[in-house]
């Protein structure tokens, strides 16, 4: 056998044996199935609205919040969590829930969405028709497979305004090594980039297990350090997801590798992201320390239930969680 035969075979089985996300490549035809309305549609995007005042807000030190509020709506992006509880069939079959989870959902470019529990598979359809309201608005979403070890099974969503967002590359879940299972829902993982700037970045939601919430968290820089073999290109990794990191589940002020020097937690520990009574830092977002520049210093909770006015009841029918919400720059990144 010639050597050059050895060579041919020897890609031949690392192609069969390569796995994972795969790294951003203009290439690369997608088999994501998204159904761009845009394409068949002209109507003039609108404009996110600009967060309402009602949103607590966070600094850091080294940036200047004002910036953002004070900034053409051109050159900042909206980027959210929301875990949608229990998010199916029955809260699809309530218009009054849907109403306010879509009027939510529009005030960003980029939400990423936990707890979706739907074996029929038309909760996310049925929500961004929702969103779109009569084609006004361009969002699509792109949806992980459905994940956990019981027959509970949920899936992760991003759902985005593709006159702002575009995904780049292939979506993909976390692939934990061989005979460690640590995630019961493993991370969702997919690379985007603006398309008014030159902000891209890498996105990694989960929701933990309460019960093992801890230990999650704690792995979640091999998730990172995962996602950056994937997309070797990129800087900017944001971790953003129902953590349950705080009160019984998690020591907000304790010690954590998602704690290093690598990291910046951009949703604080005094923020509330809970609706109903128990005060918990649950859902977070996380960037690695290269985001720091392309983070406005803006971020927060977003309080639906007094921006729109609704009762305890219509509150809680909603979610039992708060959106969390950062703002970052179109136009400022290096890596
Ligand atoms: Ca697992
Ligand atoms: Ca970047
Ligand atoms: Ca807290
Ligand atoms: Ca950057």
């Amino acid at each position: 056998m010639s050597s050059t035969t050895l060579v041919i075979i020897a890609i031949a089985i690392m192609m069969l044996f390569s796995f994972g996300c795969i790294s951003s490549n203009e290439d690369i035809v997608l088999p994501v199935q998204i159904p761009i309305d845009s394409q068949t549609s002209t109507p003039t995007p609108t404009p996110a609205p600009t967060p309402t005042p009602t949103s607590t807000q966070t600094t850091i030190p080294t940036h200047t919040p004002t910036e953002a509020i004070t900034s053409d709506l051109n050159n900042d992006i909206k980027l959210a969590n929301f875990n949608i509880q229990v998010f199916g069939k029955s809260k699809a079959g309530k218009p009054e829930v849907m109403e306010i989870v879509s009027k939510i959902i529009r005030n960003y470019d980029i939400v990423a969405i936990q707890e979706i529990r739907d074996a029929s598979q038309t909760t996310m359809p049925k929500l961004k028709e929702k969103v779109n309201h009569k084609q006004e608005h361009l969002y699509d979403f792109i949806i992980s497979e459905r994940l956990g070890r019981t027959t509970s099974k949920e899936q992760y969503a991003y759902l985005f305004n593709t006159s702002e967002i575009e995904l780049i590359g292939l979506p993909c879940t976390y692939l934990e090594p061989l005979d460690n299972d640590i995630f019961h829902r493993e991370p969702y993982i997919a690379n985007f980039k603006v398309k008014n700037g030159n902000f891209d970045f890498v996105l990694i939601t989960i929701h933990t297990d309460p019960d093992e919430a801890t230990q999650e968290i704690n792995n979640l820089p091999e998730v990172v350090e995962y996602a950056k073999n994937a997309f070797q290109n990129e800087g900017d990794f944001i971790i953003l997801g129902d953590l349950n990191a705080d009160c019984n589940y998690f020591d907000e002020e304790g010690q954590s590798p998602l704690k290093s020097s690598d990291y910046f937690w951009v949703i604080n520990n005094s923020i509330d992201t809970t609706t109903k009574s128990t005060v918990c830092t649950y859902d977070r977002i996380i960037i690695t320390i290269q985001s720091i520049d392309d983070y406005t210093g803006e971020s927060g909770v977003f309080r639906y239930d007094t921006a729109y006015n609704l009762t305890y009841e219509d509150t809680i029918a909603v979610s039992d969680h708060y959106p969390v919400y950062a703002i970052f720059w179109s136009n400022r990144d290096v890596d």
